[in-house]
């Protein structure tokens, strides 16, 4: 199927307006198996790699005996680090490249167990999968750390950019009548998308075509092609429809760059699917973190000082820092402060960005020691964060643009019943089962980005929105559809919308909840040229019905062109391109300003991480917020707990759909719910192993776990964090739940679960 067809067409409906709970439009398509997933694409005379991964931690690969491999049936070729693989170091996300550096996906160092290290390909999967299990690698094994807990980690080394400080924080806190002091972890979490990675890639002379789930099908085409030497046009990056990212499909991996090079060293179209247990070492989860929390507050609970340590885990061989100090100083007024943060290498797969990378293991360590100094100064949890709101940004001294942070936290109390909550600990149950309420709060940042978008009206009076963006679940789809519709007066019925290819208009990536905001503002842009265009076609144009009626403007409204006093002709969009024999308006906008317009400016924005401006750009400090009630049920002889409802006030600004940012909302809740009380990758100390690598050790939340979920919207619309005044919904979901439900659990049983997950070992 190509892109063409896969295009998503939707049947008339209402609600289609910018705002409307519109259904999502790749909805059919996608449980009826009509949406063609990158590796589902057909392609002729594929053959099939498959991964070998390294079975130690740390050492190096002595030798890859492929002797037993290459007998196997239907084998085609092996590749190891022996192989030459002709490839470049590519920009990292900041477009930032060294010099002409050789790349080798397959290295002969090895830094974590499970790392890529051959590859066999054949011609059926079954033949490579068996070719692969006779490839015999021989290690020269060294001493590993096996994670940051291991007994030889280090204290790990500080980041600058996180020392975070005003006041005099130590002074302060030694001061306060009420102090709590407490170290909070969270474990290895993982992505677990439910499609997993992988990819085909095939060569057309020069040109390279890849179709791999991606959240940022421009940012991955132009990695493609600086591996390969090629200039960015030779390289196609077709997404059409993925079936989860979360932050993991915005990135080029060892196996993709493996892929493409063995495709063209066969001269045949490769796909690579990566297992589900590869999948838990070819790129990385959310790193394991740490932190110790101090707080000061005077007797009424007005905090005097926060004193903040944290740590989260790397990889020997390169840095992502999961920085426990993201939401610490931005929630909560506090005069004094200070935070730093230390990285501690392990030979472990790089971590990388899992929804609300930073925010949310921060806030967990936050909202749980707000709980407790709650119950150190005898204050309601929600009474003490109202007492201590920040009126504005205590780190950058800016106002806030818009923050219903009071709204959500009176909203979420009231429908969730707040009031009636006795405060002390085990003191609410039925029967058997000891009942806590908790809260927590939330927040991420509004980050801005440019972007593009075309928009073609056809003679058939069809609209056709078009962009590289993509749509990984969270509705982009359904919001450009709505926000062409609104823009040209035009029914959403009669608009298609063709994404995710590196070959259409560019966008920036589906990452740090700026999506919507960004290609929202593009599709406006060009829409309200091409109605613009239209208008003036049908004032102007000679055999135009409208040019003798001496209006200087027109309306359009359902698809209808009409003058706006009414008694005039009125004519559809088809009618007027038919009477002036146009086949077609077409409009390309992007929302660059002009300086940054030409090619560089554009390769810039679309490919690169540079051009994004932070929440603090401007005059305002932007960010999304949240407030999550939840109850917990905790069997009394067992220490089974399970999450009974949940109830959440969010503010991301104006609401694009309802519909959709709820379930982006639940979607974040939900992950939450795992993250609580099931998530937890667990580490071989030996080898360095992730041991449970696959669905059935690895635990998410599934329907049986999750409670109805209500949520609720107090945002007002923000015409500083976007075009069209939305705040960003992807990620913002998940930040707070965590703690909530472990201050639900304090409450609940009287007893502080510091460390992640809650399992029933820790209530017992
Ligand atoms: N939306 C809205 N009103 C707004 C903003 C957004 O109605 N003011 C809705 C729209 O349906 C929009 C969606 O929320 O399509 C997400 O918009 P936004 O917050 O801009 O986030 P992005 O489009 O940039 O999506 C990325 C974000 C991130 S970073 C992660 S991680 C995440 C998430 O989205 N991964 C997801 N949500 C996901 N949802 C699904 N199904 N799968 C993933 O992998
Ligand atoms: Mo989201 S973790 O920024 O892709």
């Amino acid at each position: 199927m190509t892109i063409m067809e896969t295009r998503t067409k939707q049947g008339d409906a209402s609600d289609g307006a910018l705002g409307g709970r519109f259904s999502r439009l790749d909805g059919k398509l996608k449980i009826t198996g009509g949406a063609t997933y990158a590796l589902e694409h057909p392609v002729e005379g594929l053959a099939y790699a498959v991964l070998v991964q390294s079975t130690i931690a740390a050492g190096r690969v002595v030798k890859v005996d492929t002797s037993k491999a290459e007998q196997a049936p239907g084998m085609l070729l092996v590749v190891t680090p022996e192989t030459d693989l002709g490839l470049k170091v590519a920009s990292d996300w900041y477009g930032n490249r060294p010099d002409d550096q050789p790349y080798h996906p397959l290295p002969r160092d090895v830094a974590f167990n499970g790392q890529a290290i051959a590859a066999v390909i054949a011609e059926t999967l079954e033949q490579a999968t068996e070719a692969a299990r006779l490839v015999e690698v021989t290690y020269e094994e060294t001493a590993a750390v096996a994670s940051m807990e291991s007994p030889n980690a280090g204290e790990g080394k500080l980041v600058d950019q996180f020392n975070i400080a005003w006041g005099e924080a130590e002074e302060a806190l030694a001061a306060s009548p009420v102090r709590i002091e407490a170290e909070y972890s969270t474990p290895r979490e993982y992505h677990v998308p439910i499609e997993p990675h992988g990819l085909t890639a095939k060569w057309d002379g020069d040109r390279l075509t890849i179709w791999e789930p991606s959240q940022w099908t421009h940012g991955m085409a132009r990695s493609y092609a600086e591996l390969f030497g090629l200039p960015d046009e030779n390289v196609r990056l077709v997404s059409p429809f993925i079936g989860g990212g979360f932050g993991s499909k915005a990135t080029v991996y060892a196996y993709g760059a493996v892929a493409a090079a063995v495709a063209r060293k066969l001269g045949r179209p490769v796909k690579l699917a990566v297992t589900r247990p590869q999948n838990f070492t070819s790129y990385g989860g959310r790193a394991a973190t740490r932190q110790t929390l101090e707080l000061g507050a005077d007797s009424n609970g007005i905090l005097q000082a926060i004193v903040h340590r944290g740590a989260s885990e790397t990889s020997t061989y390169a840095d992502f820092p999961e920085q426990t100090s993201a939401a610490t100083p931005l929630m909560y007024a506090v005069p004094n402060f200070s935070s730093e943060h230390r990285l501690v290498p392990a030979n472990t797969v790089m971590p990388g960005a899992l929804r609300a990378p930073g925010k949310n293991p921060s806030a967990f360590g936050l909202e749980c020691a707000m709980d407790e100094l709650a119950y150190a100064a005898g204050i309601d949890p929600v009474e003490i964060r109202l007492r201590n709101y920040a009126e504005y940004d205590p780190q950058s001294g800016k106002p806030w643009s818009t923050r219903q942070m009071r709204e959500a936290l009176a909203a979420g109390s009231e429908a969730f019943g707040w009031a009636k909550r006795s405060f002390e600990p085990r003191s609410m149950r039925d029967g058997r089962q000891l009942i806590g309420w908790g809260v927590g709060c939330g927040t991420f940042p509004v980050l801005r980005a440019a972007s593009e978008a075309m928009i073609r009206l056809l003679s058939d009076g069809t609209v056709e929105v078009v962009s590289g963006a993509i749509d990984m679940g969270q509705g982009t789809y359904t919001i450009l559809a709505q926000t062409a519709a609104e823009a040209l007066g035009v029914p959403v019925g009669q608009i298609d919308v063709r994404l995710g290819d590196s070959s259409l208009p560019g966008a920036t990536v589906a990452g740090g909840s700026m999506l919507a905001g960004a290609i929202t503002g593009a599709v406006h842009k060009a829409a309200t040229a091409a109605r613009d265009e239209l208008i003036g076609l049908a004032l102007n144009d000679a055999n135009s019905p409208f040019r003798d009626t001496g209006a200087n403007t027109l309306t359009v409204a359902d698809g209808r062109i009409a003058v706006p006093r009414g008694n005039g002709p009125s004519l559809t969009v088809a009618e007027l391109m038919s009477a002036t024999g146009r086949d077609r308006i077409e409009a390309r906008r992007n929302t660059l300003p002009e300086a940054d317009q030409g090619p560089e400016g554009h390769k810039r924005a679309w490919t690169t991480m540079t051009a994004i401006q932070g929440p603090t750009a401007g005059d305002y400090s932007m960010y999304s917020w949240c407030a999550h009630f939840v109850e917990v049920r905790v069997d009394e002889d067992f220490g089974t707990i399970r999450v009974s409802r949940v109830v959440s006030a969010f503010d991301c600004g104006r609401i694009y759909n309802p519909k959709l940012a709820e379930s982006q909302w639940r979607g974040g809740i939900i992950m939450g719910i795992g993250q609580a009380l099931l998530e937890e990758g667990l580490v071989d100390e030996r080898n360095g192993r992730v041991i449970n690598n696959n669905l059935g050790d690895y635990l998410v939340a599934t329907n049986a776990d999750v409670p109805h979920i209500e949520v609720i919207s107090v945002g007002i619309p923000d015409l500083n964090a976007s075009v069209l005044g939305g705040k960003g919904v992807g990620e913002v979901g998940i930040v707070g739940v965590a703690p909530a439900i472990a201050n639900a659990a304090f409450h609940a049983t009287g007893k502080r679960v510091r460390d992640l997950p809650i399992t029933l070992d820790k209530l017992i």
